[in-house]
């Protein structure tokens, strides 16, 4: 009966697997990065970011068009999994309507903030499109 579970469970596994879409592709030259802050900025909350994007164009997700993709602002935390959707939360932030610009609220400190482009799917391109990481203090 084990065994049976087992092969069932390995057979859904392998369906679910072949029915993602394969991860979306990046042109290496493709670049995202802050306009502002700049690293080393001392701001105020609430803080306008402005994201740049070079050698592919903004999409909004659930739109499927070659060489696009949307922002996501990784605050105080390290790169997500690289081979499955970001996650959504405080730190992993979704601008999925297609944004470029987002002011959020930062507690009084030094943040890190790094871009990372995700597909239609909210995944990482192949190869992973992301920014430097920059360091930010808020009065
Ligand atoms: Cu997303």
């Amino acid at each position: 009966m084990r065994t049976l579970l087992v092969l069932l469970c390995s057979c859904f596994a392998s369906v679910a697997v072949a029915e993602m879409p394969a991860p979306s592709v990046a042109p290496e030259s493709a670049k995202v990065y802050f306009i502002t802050p700049q690293s080393g900025d001392t701001v105020t909350s609430p803080v306008t970011i402005q994201f740049g994007l070079s050698g592919m164009g903004v999409a909004p997700a659930g739109v499927e068009k070659a060489n696009t993709g949307h922002h996501h602002l990784i605050v105080d935390a390290k790169l997500p999994a690289l081979d499955q959707p970001v996650p959504s939360n405080e730190h992993y932030r979704h601008f999925g309507g297609g944004q470029t610009e987002a002011s959020i609220e930062l507690t009084p400190g030094t943040h890190t903030l790094q871009l990372l482009l995700g597909d239609q799917l909210h995944r990482p391109h192949q190869p992973p499109v992301t920014s430097e990481v920059i360091t930010i203090t808020v009065k």
